[in-house]
């Protein structure tokens, strides 16, 4: 049986699962289970701690893991990553006292930075040629710098509340991360094809995710406004009503854009506008 390994709980844990879902893969949620095999799918999820994810999967004890990038650099997994999964973003930061005047990477020479991406932080380091000490903690990082413990810290920063709270300023992004599919190296064929079918629906689902499909009658004269405004995937579909001057336009847009395009719509003279959620897109 091919396994994917999946964090067992944490922040990645109900978004791995969900997508699992959402690209037609139904696994049991962890609870006390180690594994869970899809009853729908020739898949076994391996629940662990997303610190083990890149070595289970570079070791071969599972052949595919949802883990974030930050971990799979932080270890120097060799593992293929085969796509990134747009959820769990955050970024490799180095942070700094707010009260501290900062005109560059400069300012860490010499400093002792507090952090738990030791292999990170130091790749960073050198590739800038700063010279400055680290120090490894695992848990907590964002209290060293108040208590004595290091001048800095390098962190993941999401929405930057954290960094806020204990006094730090953000000076330095190393690195963007999110999650990813992660592959063992050396697939055999079955592997390479259960993949291909892997990929290919997570491709769907990004394609689909956050579009909302449109539907509306429009005055046939305000028809080219309507294209400039609405640039589907190919074209947006028209079609001809009863009354002739009129027709009915169909397109698909981002959801973060839809109120302005539908402002923009009405302007022109549009009516009776539908917005249906989409389920797939398969292209
Ligand atoms: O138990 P296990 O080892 O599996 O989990 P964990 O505790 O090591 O990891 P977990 O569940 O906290 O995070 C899993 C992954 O989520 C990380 O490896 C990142 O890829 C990703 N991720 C995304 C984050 C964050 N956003 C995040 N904000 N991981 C941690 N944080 C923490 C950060 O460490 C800091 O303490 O949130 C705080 C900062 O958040 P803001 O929003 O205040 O900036
Ligand atoms: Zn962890």
């Amino acid at each position: 049986m091919i396994r994917i390994a999946i964090q067992s709980k944490g922040r990645l844990n109900e978004d791995s699962l969900a997508l699992l879902r959402d690209i037609g893969i139904d696994v049991d949620a962890p609870k006390r289970k180690l594994v869970s095999r899809s009853q729908n799918f020739p898949l076994e999820a391996l629940y662990l701690r997303d610190d083990d994810i890149p070595q289970v999967v570079a070791g071969g004890t599972a052949t595919f893991g949802i883990v974030g990038l930050n971990e799979v650099e932080e270890r120097a997994a060799d593992v293929d990553i085969v796509a990134r999964l747009g959820f769990g973003t955050c970024r490799l930061s180095l942070a700094i006292p707010k009260g501290e005047p900062y005109e560059g990477p400069a300012w860490f020479n010499g400093r002792k930075i507090a952090t738990s991406y030791p292999g990170i932080l130091r790749r960073y380091l050198d590739a800038n040629g700063i010279d400055a000490r680290i120090e490894v903690i695992t848990g907590s990082v964002e209290i060293a710098p108040a208590v004595g413990i290091a001048d800095a810290i390098f962190d993941i920063v999401s929405s930057g509340s954290t960094l806020i709270a204990n006094g730090l300023k953000e000076v330095e992004t190393a690195m963007e991360s999110e999650a990813v599919l992660i592959a063992r190296k050396g697939l055999d064929t079955q592997e390479q094809e259960l993949l291909e079918d892997l990929l290919f629906r997570i491709g769907t689902e990004t394609v689909s995710k956050g579009k909302k499909y449109l539907l509306m009658n429009l005055p046939r004269t305000a028809l080219d406004q309507a294209l400039r405004i609405l640039p589907a995937m190919r074209s947006p579909t028209v079609m001809p009503l009863a009354t002739e001057d009129w027709c009915s336009l169909h397109s698909v847009v981002n959801a973060s854009e839809l109120w302005t395009k539908v402002r923009q719509l009405k302007a022109i003279g549009a009516e009776g506008i539908l917005v249906m959620d989409i389920d797939k897109i398969i292209l």
